[in-house]
């Protein structure tokens, strides 16, 4: 049952990069001839995490046992760097769907997350060495990027799509189209004429979701297992907090900004990405 399909969907992601984000968006997408009607949508009473499940955390750990409807196509997250998912993941043929952000923002989005989780961890100093350190949950970001990065290089027949959370907000129909041309279920003439794609931005918006109760006031529970970090749950909220691409800049020092910098440039030099 948890062997990978052809035609799963896999999005990889380090966390704290966009993922919720990405999941609505690709359930909004795949399943949009379900769900016509977006003022009955299930983006509206579910969070986006109930909607895609996570390989290690629902899959996995909760034993959730995925549908092989072949009508919804199974669409599943990870936050496991490509190097060690399983070999039957990557001996499959299933599209990935990577995406990546802007190391600062994605520090400070995972400081907030874990002080939310925890308010008496470390300090931002202490954290911020630690990131640096590559002691993050899933290792370090880096090599997180990296590893999916270089497979894409060497291995140009697997079907990757790279994107960044920074762009994928500055032009967010443009990825849309791009995502599902990618998904091989481009915009009809119709759903163009109609404004489909800017209906989809608008319902699975920063602003549209973190707005709705289930996201608001819900809770996520979590599988048991000990890296949830002894919780049971979380509340929802926390998945949703800023959603901006700047907000590194009211955390960090100029010193610490460079030092980023320095091992961004170190570590990406002649790969060809630039974060
Ligand atoms: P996860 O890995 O734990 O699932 P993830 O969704 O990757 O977390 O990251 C959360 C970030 O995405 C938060 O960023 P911030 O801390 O800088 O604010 C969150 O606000 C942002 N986010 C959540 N939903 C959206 C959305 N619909 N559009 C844009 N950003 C979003």
């Amino acid at each position: 049952m948890h062997t990978p399909c052809d035609t799963d969907i896999l999005l990889v992601t380090h966390p704290k990069v966009g993922t919720t984000w990405t999941k609505a968006i690709l359930f909004a997408l795949k399943n949009r001839m379900h769900y016509p009607d977006l003022q009955e949508h299930p983006l509206l009473t579910n969070i986006p995490h109930d909607l895609v499940p996570l390989l290690e955390g629902d899959i996995y750990t909760k034993k959730k046992v995925l549908d092989l409807d072949p009508a919804f196509p199974r669409l599943i997250s990870t936050h496991l760097p490509y190097a060690l998912l399983p070999t039957s993941v990557k001996d499959s043929t299933c599209k990935i769907v990577y995406v990546y952000r802007n190391p600062k923002n994605t520090f400070v989005s995972l400081w907030h997350f874990q002080n939310r989780l925890y308010p008496t961890t470390n300090s931002l100093e202490e954290a911020f060495d630690k990131f640096c350190r590559g002691m993050n949950p899933f290792g370090s970001y880096w090599d997180h990027v990296l590893s999916c990065w270089k497979e894409s290089i060497q291995n140009p027949g697997r079907k990757m799509l790279f994107l960044k959370y920074e762009e994928m907000k500055e032009q967010t129909t443009t990825y849309l189209k791009r995502i599902v041309e990618f998904l091989d279920c481009p915009f009809s003439l119709e759903e163009e004429a109609k404004g489909t794609m800017n209906d989809i931005s608008r319902l699975c918006s920063f602003d549209n979701l973190s707005n709705l109760d289930v996201n608001k006031s819900g809770k996520r529970h979590l599988p048991d297992h000990k890296m949830t970090l002894f919780r049971q749950c979380i509340d929802s909220a926390a998945y949703f907090h800023q959603g901006n691409t700047g907000d590194w800049v009211n955390f960090l020092t100029p010193k610490m900004a460079e030092k980023l910098d320095h091992i961004i440039e170190e570590k990406f030099h002649g790969t060809g990405l630039k974060l």
